[in-house]
């Protein structure tokens, strides 16, 4: 749903996981309240979610991407200018957990702030028989620092508590880092075109000023 208010943040984040492991669906439970049937994602699709926590109003995006190998390399490209990554396993296949490894090398690799990303690791289809070895488990989400939840879209796991924590963590960066992919609003209009060059003169009231303006990718330095 749309809020009245605008938000006060801007969240960009990414959905990953092997194929078939419930992304769409998690996407559909939190868009529509309902687990709606997917088809496989070709490539990369987009979504907005709205948040209000605290009497704030969030926006957050969100890149669902699809889990097939093939689409690897089109995936690795929407890792820039994020500030938040949601990590997705079944807990009834333990090969998609085994895999947890290949995205977080590529989640590392493909990094461009000079920190950490919080993630939030969700284990999908509790519905069905758990197979993940509990102390593997366990070990990764230390090892990663990860927030880890449980659920089941097909049984339709309430999702605000999960969602609360991670753009709650998100959030505590904003005052560690600078980081491209979480916005306020007025960065949000000011990166739409441009960042601002490094005036010398910052006192001139010069018309000329918006020509001083200049386009960058360079994670990190909005300010
Ligand atoms: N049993 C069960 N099935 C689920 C659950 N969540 C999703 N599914 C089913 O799992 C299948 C794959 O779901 P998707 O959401 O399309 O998976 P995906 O991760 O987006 O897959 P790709 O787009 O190919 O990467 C669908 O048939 C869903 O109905 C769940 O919690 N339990
Ligand atoms: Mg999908």
């Amino acid at each position: 749903m749309i809020p009245h208010t605008e938000p006060e943040y801007i969240l960009k984040t990414i959905l990953v996981g092997d194929s078939k492991v419930g992304k769409t669906s998690f996407l559909n439970l939190l868009q529509n309240n309902i687990c709606l049937k997917t088809n496989t994602t070709l490539g990369v699709d987009f979504a907005n979610l709205y948040f209000n926590i605290n009497d704030t109003c969030i926006k957050m995006n969100v890149w669902d991407t699809a889990g097939q190998e093939r689409f690897i390399t089109i995936v690795r490209s929407y890792f820039r200018n994020i500030c938040g990554i949601i990590l997705m396993f079944d807990v009834s296949k333990p090969e998609t957990f085994v895999n947890l490894k290949k995205w977080m090398n590529i989640i590392e690799y493909e990094n461009i702030c000079s920190h950490k990303h919080p993630i939030l690791l969700i284990g999908n289809k509790n519905d069905l028989i758990n197979n993940i070895d509990n102390n593997q488990l366990n070990k990764f989400i230390s090892k990663y620092n990860v927030i880890y939840r449980e659920i089941s879209c097909k049984k339709q796991t309430p999702l605000e508590e999960s969602m609360t924590l991670f753009i709650g963590t998100i959030l505590k960066t904003l005052n560690v880092n600078d980081c491209n992919g979480m916005m306020t609003c007025q960065d949000s209009f000011r990166s739409s075109f441009s960042l601002k060059y490094n005036d010398d003169d910052d006192n001139d009231d010069n018309d000329d000023d918006d020509k001083k303006w200049y386009t960058a990718s360079k994670c990190c330095i909005l300010s």
